[in-house]
């Protein structure tokens, strides 16, 4: 699948913070120190339904992280998928009575769009879950030939007895993790299973559903977990830096993820850090295309809203705490906006060079953009009072902004 255009990032003077952030498998902070090339993986979009602000901060948090990593001269090595096949997608089309294929492909279109507009960098591999299927096939026959995966009707499940590291990612206890299994797409309740958690692998053709070869596996369709494992060990190998979605895929989905690749590879851990952002509410629950409770980014395009204001709206709230989207949030990021542009089209200014420094500090410390931003407004503000002929200090101001926090002045 094709990505969408990059924007270009500005080089800033010296040299960006190595990142330290929250790993939820360890629950602490890591200092992430890449090599020449940083490695991530972002679960991405099940397109049945346009983005909302609920993506958009998540991917946000992503698009930070490798900003902070190319200011420190590293190259990224991006991987996002498409879940351009699953159980909620077929469930829509039938439910609107269109192709579900068509469906996917309008939804990922308009994703790409607001991506694009909002200035979110492209992975260097977008690869959709149907165009994965001929590498996921192998992955499940090794499992199940090892012992580490079981039929059951046709179906095949991973066996999460066969990962002595299984429950490291989340760090929940049995009964939680029931619960979540039974709420996000398991099915702990189906007779037969070995333990109830087990994961779907490979799903045996049903009735009026699509269906591809599976070799000794059968026609059928992947489960989600070894999609995102088989797309991340295609294109990042074991040990890559960050895996990286939204809280509510710390179990099961990257949990089973990280106990397939393990269980695949005999290594451990599958990334050095898992990173998770925290969930957009809206009128009190978190927003989500099954509720319904959404607020559309292609909607505020539409409004004519600013996607630099959409922008500036995800940032002024940390990565990791849940948040809730009000008309008050976007109203006070345009006025940002609007204060820190006319602040920028002056001639001179007070010296930028610290704030490049306090930009850089707040972002490499767990992606603090509360305080990236209210070191802005203090050079705004100096800058409104009048102080400062640098000459040189808003264009670096209008470069650090773009090239760290990915928005134009
Ligand atoms: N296709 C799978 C991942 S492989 C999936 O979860 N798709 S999704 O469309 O449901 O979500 C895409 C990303 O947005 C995920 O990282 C998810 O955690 C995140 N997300 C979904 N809803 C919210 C929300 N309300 N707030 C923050 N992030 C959200
Ligand atoms: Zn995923």
């Amino acid at each position: 699948m094709h990505a969408w255009p990059a924007s270009e990032v500005p080089a800033l003077p010296g040299k960006g913070r190595d990142l330290r952030i929250h790993d939820t498998a360890t629950g602490g902070r890591v200092t992430l120190a890449p090599g020449p090339v940083a490695r991530i993986y972002v679960c991405g979009i099940t397109p049945y339904d346009a983005t909302h602000m609920g993506h958009a901060a998540t991917y946000n948090a992503f698009d930070l992280v490798q900003r902070v990593w190319l200011d420190t001269k590293r190259q990224v090595h991006y991987v996002q998928n498409v879940t351009d096949v699953d159980d909620p997608l077929l469930e829509r089309a039938i439910r609107d009575g269109i192709d579900w294929v068509g469906l996917a492909e309008r939804e990922t279109a308009l994703f790409r769009e607001d991506m694009t507009a909002l200035r979110m960098l492209p992975p260097q591999h977008y690869i959709g879950a149907v165009e994965a299927i001929p590498g996921i096939v192998p992955l499940v026959e090794r499992l199940r030939d090892s012992g580490a995966a079981y039929e059951l009707e046709g179906d095949i499940y991973f066996s999460v007895d066969a990962d002595p590291h299984f429950g490291q990612v989340s760090n929940y206890t049995t009964e939680l993790m029931r619960h979540l299994s039974a709420e996000r797409g398991g099915d702990p309740d189906r007779p037969g299973k070995k333990n109830p958690l087990d994961p779907m692998l490979w799903m045996a053709a049903r009735e009026g559903e699509p269906s591809w070869d599976g070799a000794s596996l059968g026609p059928g369709r992947p489960g989600w977990h070894i999609e995102c494992v088989a797309i991340a060990l295609d294109h990042l190998g074991m040990g890559f830096d960050v895996q990286g979605g939204g809280s509510d895929l710390i179990f099961p989905h990257h949990e089973m993820g990280a106990s397939h690749a393990q269980t695949l590879t005999g290594e451990f851990p599958m990334a050095k850090a898992y990173v998770h952002a925290g969930m957009v509410a809206l009128d009190g629950e978190k927003m989500s295309k099954s509720r319904g409770n959404l607020v559309f980014v292609s909607k505020l395009r539409r409004d004519g809203v600013d996607p630099a204001a959409i922008r500036l709206a995800l940032l002024s709230h940390r990565y990791r705490d849940d948040w809730e989207w009000t008309d008050q949030v976007l109203q006070d990021a345009v006025e940002r906006l609007g204060r820190w542009r006319a602040a920028v089209s002056r001639p001179d200014g007070p010296s930028a060079d610290a704030l490049v420094e306090e930009l850089r500090e707040a972002l490499s410390d767990d992606l603090d953009t509360p305080t990236a931003l209210a070191a802005v407004d203090r050079w705004a503000a100096l800058q409104t009072a009048g102080g400062g002929t640098d000459d040189s200090a808003p264009g670096l101001v209008s470069r650090a902004v773009d090239a760290l926090l990915g928005v134009a002045l």
